[in-house]
């Protein structure tokens, strides 16, 4: 049992408002694969030639099939412990979700306030005239989508190189620095500028605690590093305030 430390726990009990800040570590237990772990789909594909705009207009039938793919499997999947932990604890303090992840699982947990930094892979809209296809049951993918107007139609996630929905990583920057606690879960810190922000929150004197199998590029910074699965600790963190 992870003996949770007593300056934590007086912080936590302290606590009105915490963030989470989290990456495809949080869906690992849900069985989505991570970007850059053993059986990392960086592995197979590189980010380069699929998550990019340049790809995209390069060859979209490629692009549209491995998004087609990961949707299959995102769908096959649910949220887990970790995810059910986060929703639950809105019962006791006021939390906000801020996800690089695009899989909809913290949306599928229940969390009320999610801030999805890089999009989310079942919306799409149309290059073209911008028009959302945000019902996959709206998408007739023979190839690639068209829409209505002839345009083609691309998945509505934030790839290399783009950047993120206007305001928003601002809106998440507000929810980390006004925060009691922020959790930084399941996320190797190397894609910016996500990665920036649990680095935002120490320089504002908010307590930082990591949830990760294995030490990160933010490891040393952290006020508390818990070595772990986030579908583990999360409830643990629980059960310990209950
Ligand atoms: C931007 C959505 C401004 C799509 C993703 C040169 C040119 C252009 C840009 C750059 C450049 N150099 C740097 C940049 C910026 C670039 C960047 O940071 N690149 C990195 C690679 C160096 N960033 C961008 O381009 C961003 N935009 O900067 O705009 C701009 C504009 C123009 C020009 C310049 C700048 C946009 C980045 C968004 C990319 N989109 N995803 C899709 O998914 O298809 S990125 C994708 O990887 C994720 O969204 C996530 O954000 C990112 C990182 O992955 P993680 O979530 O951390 O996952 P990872 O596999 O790496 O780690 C998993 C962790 O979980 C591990 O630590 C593991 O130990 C742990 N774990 C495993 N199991 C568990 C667990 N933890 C807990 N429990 C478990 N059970
Ligand atoms: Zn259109």
């Amino acid at each position: 049992m992870t003996e949770l430390n007593p300056v934590f726990l007086d912080k936590l009990r302290a606590a009105k408002k915490i963030s989470f800040f989290t990456g495809a570590g949080m869906s690992a237990e849900s069985g989505i694969p991570t970007f850059r772990g053993e059986d990392g789909i960086w592995k197979k594909f590189r980010p380069e030639e699929l998550a990019n705009f340049k790809a995209f207009v390069r060859s979209p039938e490629m692009v549209w099939e491995w998004y087609q793919h990961r949707r299959r499997v995102i769908t096959e999947c649910a949220p887990n412990p970790g995810h059910l932990a986060i929703k639950d604890l809105e019962s006791k303090f006021s939390i906000t979700v801020i996800t690089q992840n695009i899989d909809n699982l913290h949306n599928r947990a229940g969390s009320s306030s999610v801030i999805e930094l890089h999009g989310n892979i079942l919306k799409n809209y149309c290059l073209t005239c911008k028009k959302r296809y945000d019902h996959p049951a709206e998408l007739h993918i023979e190839g690639t989508p068209r829409c209505t107007c002839g345009g083609l139609i691309r998945p509505d996630v934030v790839w290399f190189g783009e950047n993120l929905p206007e305001g928003l990583f601002e809106h998440a920057e507000e929810e980390v620095i006004s925060s009691d606690i922020l959790f930084s879960v399941g996320t190797s810190s190397v894609v910016y500028p996500a990665a920036s922000l649990p680095h935002t929150a120490l320089k504002k004197d908010v307590y930082v605690v990591e949830v990760n199998p294995v030490e990160t590029e933010f490891t040393e910074y952290a006020n508390l590093f818990f070595k772990g699965k986030a579908g583990v600790i999360l409830p643990l963190i629980i059960r310990a305030i209950s």
